[in-house]
């Protein structure tokens, strides 16, 4: 299995699984990933999710030998990055519930994307990005244009990506690429922790967040307080803001059932 699917305490742990390869991204690979998310997206189960990597890496990318092949038999890039990795992006993005990235190795190109595109990264110490794409002669996919400025701002997310440098741990956590570095032997426990705290907590909410940040990255000012206006209306009605405003009266710790 190229892409394994676990849930768990509500987190659905989804593992790109071609380590000899550095799960590079192969078509039917990224089609396992799709399904995977969007599955994750669709269980009202799952309150949260995580992504990793099998192995030494995270994720290397788009697989090169079988965009090689590609190459040679004259196939253009527009019509797959459309197919897979757009929809990959968005559905990470537009999830209602937040989604963990744990970087536990090299994540390069779409790898990389795919990680700036989750809420949160935990990057292992050894872990490291490559902006590989100026490297093959390639420009952004997978939404790295759009998600590496609004990380770390224009200047720098240029900078990264026509250089194509690698960055290491300690240097994504200096640019705010990095949520939390830990030692590679406490990256599993400390991303699964983050990913339980999340998956007990108000999931409405949480993706009410995510849609009004998105909404507001390319919104006006007043756009985006009748946006929140909306959101707000909406996770009022939940239970759990009824329970947690009642909890917090009462001087109790609030319990969040996600509905
Ligand atoms: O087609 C489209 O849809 C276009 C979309 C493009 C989106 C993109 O992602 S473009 C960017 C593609 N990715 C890269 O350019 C990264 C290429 N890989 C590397 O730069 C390095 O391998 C790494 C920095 C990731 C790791 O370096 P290192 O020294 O730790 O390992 P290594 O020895 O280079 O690689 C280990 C194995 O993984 C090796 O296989 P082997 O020789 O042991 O059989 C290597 O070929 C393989 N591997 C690594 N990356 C890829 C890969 N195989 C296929 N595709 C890869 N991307």
């Amino acid at each position: 299995m190229s892409v394994i699917y676990d849930v768990d305490e509500a987190v659905a742990t989804i593992t790109l699984n071609r380590p000899d390869a550095m799960n590079s991204l192969t078509v039917s690979m990224k089609e396992d990933l799709l399904g995977a998310l969007r599955r994750a997206a669709g269980d009202r189960a799952v309150r949260a999710v995580l992504l990793t990597g099998a192995g030494r890496a995270f994720c290397a990318g788009q697989d090169l030998r079988e965009h090689a092949d590609n190459l040679e038999a004259g196939r253009g890039l527009a019509g797959t990055v459309r197919a897979h990795y757009n929809p990959i992006v968005l559905s990470v993005t537009t999830m209602d519930k937040p989604v963990v990235a744990a970087v536990n190795g090299v994540a390069a190109g779409a790898g990389a994307s795919l990680a700036f595109a989750c809420d949160f990264r935990i990057l292992a110490e050894n872990a490291k990005f490559s902006m590989a794409f100026s490297g093959i002669g390639l420009a952004p996919d997978s939404g790295a244009s759009w998600t590496l400025q609004r990380l770390v701002g224009p200047a720098r997310a240029r900078e990264l990506l026509l250089l194509g440098d690698v960055v290491d741990a300690a240097r994504a956590a200096e640019l705010g690429l990095a949520t939390r570095v830990v030692p590679a032997d406490r990256l599993a426990e400390a991303a699964r922790e983050l990913a339980v705290r999340l998956a007990q907590g108000p999931t409405v909410a949480y993706g009410a967040t995510k849609r009004a940040l998105d909404h507001a990255a390319s919104r006006s000012l007043p756009d985006a307080l009748e946006r929140e206006a909306e959101l707000q209306d909406e996770c009022a009605r939940t239970a759990d803001h009824a329970a947690a405003t009642k909890a917090f009266l009462n001087k109790e710790r609030p319990r969040f059932e996600g509905r």
